[in-house]
């Protein structure tokens, strides 16, 4: 079965547990450039798979940064497939289209994805998306609990992470009743979110002094409307692994709707995180460049000089305003 886009049947929650319930060796699979939710979303699917007596491995194409190492099932998280070992099916978490999963060789078995992202591209064989949701992990939260399966403290955790980091801590708009909901529910049976938020924010040096070089690149367009930062080549050297993060600088900046981070990639290309504070769709403004994500998150990637790359997308972002 191939991962070309555009193939998936759509998908509701029961059809989802029968795919786990009916295969028995799982890989499961996120985002490259991983966040919370996509190492939550994965190790929470690992954790209640073995769980079953089922076999589970998860792959990331890049390591899990430090700040999500609290939750101990991502210490299992690997950069390649594992050799010698055969799966009966793959579970893609978190992952809107199949190149953001990274470039691996992926056995030619039957796929599910469990997604939030509207711009999901249905690559997998069947797509539970549940578009309005924070985050991934709220949809997997919401579907273990279904399954009547206890889960574990680890499990919970991941959850817990998944749903926090996406949903900013429970302060962007897609925080919802439901999202809520789960995160009260896994607290509830051993989550732990002092525990969680305290290695989410605390901070190396080194970004101390990154958060301080991209504060000093902030410009701003359209009366204040627009704010651009950048983590040139020395501001990733220093905390690129949290590169992410930093699209807080110009998305908080007052009277900022549109905001967006360039994060150097390599000579002339750039990876560039857009964010919106109440109504630009920043999914379609990535589309235009070939991103996607969320209405008040998303990315995309530019090629170019940064100068130029620049002045295209505050020219393109002029017109969500
Ligand atoms: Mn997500």
């Amino acid at each position: 079965m191939s991962l070309k886009p555009g193939h998936a049947i759509s998908i509701g929650m029961d059809e989802a547990i029968h795919f786990i319930q009916g295969h028995q060796s799982f890989l499961v699979v996120g985002h490259h450039h991983p966040d919370g939710d996509a190492i939550g979303s994965i190790c929470a699917l690992h954790n209640v798979i073995r769980s079953m007596g089922k076999e589970a491995d998860m792959i990331l194409a890049d390591p899990v940064p430090e700040a999500y190492t609290t939750i101990e099932a991502a210490s299992k998280i690997t950069t390649e497939i594992p050799k010698g070992k055969t799966y009966d099916a793959l579970i893609f978490a978190d992952l809107a289209n199949i190149e953001r999963a990274g470039d691996f060789d992926f056995p030619d078995v039957p796929s599910l994805c469990i997604d939030h992202h509207e711009t999901n591209e249905g690559y997998a064989d069947f797509l539970y998306l549940k578009g309005e949701y924070a985050a991934a992990a709220e949809v997997v939260a919401e579907m273990l609990f279904a399954m009547g399966i206890s889960l574990d403290k680890d499990t919970c955790n991941a959850l817990y992470m998944g749903i926090a980091t996406d949903s900013g801590f429970f302060k962007f708009s897609c925080t919802s009743a439901n999202t809520l909901l789960m995160a009260s529910q896994l607290v509830k049976l051993g989550a732990e979110p002092a525990y969680i938020s305290a290695k989410i924010d605390e901070k190396t040096e080194e970004a101390m002094k990154c958060h301080q070089r991209v504060v000093e690149t902030l410009k701003t367009y359209e009366k204040g409307q627009i704010a651009i930062a950048c983590m040139d080549e020395k501001a990733m050297a220093l905390d690129g692994e949290n590169a992410d993060s930093y699209a807080s600088i110009p998305r908080c900046l007052k009277g900022v709707e549109i905001a967006g981070l360039f994060k150097y990639e390599g000579e002339n290309s750039y990876r560039i995180s857009l964010r919106s504070v109440r109504y630009a769709n920043v999914a379609k403004l990535a589309g235009e460049f070939g991103g996607g994500g969320h209405a008040r998150a998303a990315g995309c990637k530019m090629k170019g000089t940064f100068e130029d790359c620049r002045s295209r997308l505050v020219e393109a972002m002029a017109r969500y305003l």
